[in-house]
């Protein structure tokens, strides 16, 4: 079939800056791209919770406790709006869940590391989050409608994740001298990791060339890594917490941070699957999954049930 035509319609709606939406005609590449990156943002959620869920029974108050709790549910949440984003796109909850618990499908390197200390919960929050929303601030913009609408409400909460964190390493930083060590220790262990979230530099990124010129991005792996820098440095020095990078100095024509770039090789391998916990946590998704099986299949015979009474009301 010709599809000169909706190929116009296409690329004059990413001209206007309009969302294409599940209906209209889209590349199938474009689609491709969508579910690779909207699944494994998906992945990165659920799989996200575990790191963080091993230390709800352990958090040092009845406060720190619920927080976590609700940052862990937020989390559940957004992998829901996410996979329900990617379905719009034709595939199916069971394929998506299916590419994950085999390997197939990527998740984010950052969730292949321990959590040793509770500084670790207040690391993950002031630095990881704070990169999740770095990259995700763009994506509400991004041109898949349903994708851009799911990040509005998941940038809002992960604000609040972002401030939960901080607040911890700020309590610790302030603490006695063993608690400082402790969110010292957890910076300079979260420090790479969470540089190497926003991907492979540009120069070596396969993707990011379709993802700008289709606006699924808006900016690059690079400008939001060093957007990143510019903006935790400052945050890092108002609570007395150094980083571990000896690079770091500021660049007054660039106004920004230089700083040394972390480990591609270590990213390699953890994204390749023989990081620190990748295993660990694949394991820990396989057996939820197979222990949630039951309260799916409940669910599903409610919701079959209630048809069919509203079918004969
Ligand atoms: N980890 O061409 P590139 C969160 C893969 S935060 C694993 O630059 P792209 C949360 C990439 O998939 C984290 N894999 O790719 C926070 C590609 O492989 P494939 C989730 C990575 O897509 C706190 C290859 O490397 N956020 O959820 O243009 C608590 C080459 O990369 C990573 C998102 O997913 C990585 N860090 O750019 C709880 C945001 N980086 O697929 C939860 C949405 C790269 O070709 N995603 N790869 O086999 C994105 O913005 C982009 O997909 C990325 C990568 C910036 C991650």
């Amino acid at each position: 079939m010709d599809t000169t035509h909706f190929e116009e319609i296409f690329e004059a709606k990413l001209a206007r800056n309009e969302m294409i939406e599940p209906k209209d005609w889209m590349p199938d590449n474009y689609r491709k791209h969508l579910i690779r990156q909207i699944s494994q943002h998906a992945h990165s959620e659920v799989v996200g919770m575990l790191p963080e869920g091993n230390w709800i029974t352990r958090a040092p108050s009845l406060r720190a406790k619920k927080i976590l709790l609700a940052k862990v549910q937020d989390e559940g949440g957004h992998g829901l709006y996410l996979y329900t984003a990617a379905e719009t796109l034709g595939i199916s909850r069971d394929e998506l869940i299916d590419q994950l618990l085999t390997g197939v499908a990527k998740y984010s390197s950052i969730f292949n590391y321990p959590t040793l200390t509770w500084a670790d919960i207040g690391a993950i929050g002031w630095l990881v989050d704070g990169a999740a929303i770095m990259n995700q601030v763009m994506l509400q913009r991004t041109s898949y409608g349903p994708y851009a609408r799911a990040m509005v409400r998941i940038c809002k909460e992960e604000s609040f994740h972002q401030r939960q964190g901080y607040e911890i390493m700020t309590m610790m930083a302030r603490g006695t001298p063993e608690q400082r060590a402790m969110a010292q220790d957890a910076v300079n262990r979260w420090w790479w990791p969470t540089l190497m979230m926003f991907g492979p530099p540009d120069a070596e990124s396969p993707n990011s060339a379709n993802a700008i010129k289709w606006k699924i991005k808006r900016e690059s792996n690079d400008q939001l890594r060093q957007r990143f820098v510019n903006q935790t440095l400052p945050q890092g020095e108002l609570i007395g917490l150094t980083f571990p990078d000896k690079g770091l100095t500021w660049n007054e024509e660039k106004q920004g941070y230089d700083f040394t770039a972390p480990d591609w090789a270590e990213f390699k391998n953890v994204i390749s699957g023989n990081g620190p916990c990748n295993r660990e946590r694949l394991a820990m998704r396989r057996r939820a999954h197979d222990e949630g099986r039951w309260v799916r299949e409940a669910a599903q015979a409610y919701a079959a049930k209630n048809k069919r009474y509203q079918a004969v009301a």
